[in-house]
């Protein structure tokens, strides 16, 4: 019969198409990374934070810490503060190091943004200071691995406040400026 001929036949060159299709979509996603190498800030990048917990009664905290770096091409996004091993943050004199990563280069930074949950016992923390140092990539692993490139400029974040609901304004949320680091005896 014919309507059969021309209902198996219809059936199969819709998916035919429909095949020409999905090809086609994967051709084009496969090709868009490559159109957007001469987009704005496409590089990832990394900045170490240091992150000084003030010498005070009491200033360690076992709450959670979060970070958002700010700079004139955008921002980091709200990061978690962790470290790559098991070890006890945030305590009283102490200096944490981190990474945080972005996927762009963000430029001069501005300002940076600190926030705990205010979880755990005694979960107020007294921040001294956080050190950000833009890192610079590897673009061509060098044999002799050592520093990298020549000295960034570290920005210096102060804040010698609490982040304690039951201490001074009792905010758990600060943003911070860079500014100039207080020197001893200065
Ligand atoms: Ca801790």
């Amino acid at each position: 019969m014919y309507s059969g001929w021309a209902n198996e036949n219809a059936p199969s060159g819709a998916k035919c198409l429909e095949l020409l299709e999905v090809t086609d979509q994967r051709y084009i996603d496969a090709m868009l990374p490559d159109d957007e190498d001469g987009a704005e800030g496409g590089s990832p990048a990394t900045y170490k934070v240091e992150v000084y917990t003030g010498d005070v009664k009491y200033a360690g905290t076992d709450a959670n810490v979060y970070i958002t770096l700010y700079g004139v091409e955008g921002d980091s996004g709200f990061q978690k503060l962790k470290a790559g091993k098991t070890k006890n943050l945030f305590e009283r004199d102490q200096i944490d190091t981190f990474e945080v990563m972005t996927d762009h280069d963000l430029g001069p930074l501005h300002k940076i943004r600190v926030k705990t949950d205010g979880t755990g016992l005694g979960a107020g923390w007294f921040l001294g200071h956080v050190l950000v140092t833009p890192q610079s990539l590897p673009s061509s692993p060098s044999a002799g691995g050592g520093s990298p490139n020549d000295e960034i400029e570290s920005l210096y974040f102060g804040c010698n406040q609490w982040f304690d609901v039951t201490e001074g304004d009792g905010l758990l949320d600060r943003e911070l400026k860079p500014g100039k680091k207080p020197r001893p005896g200065g």
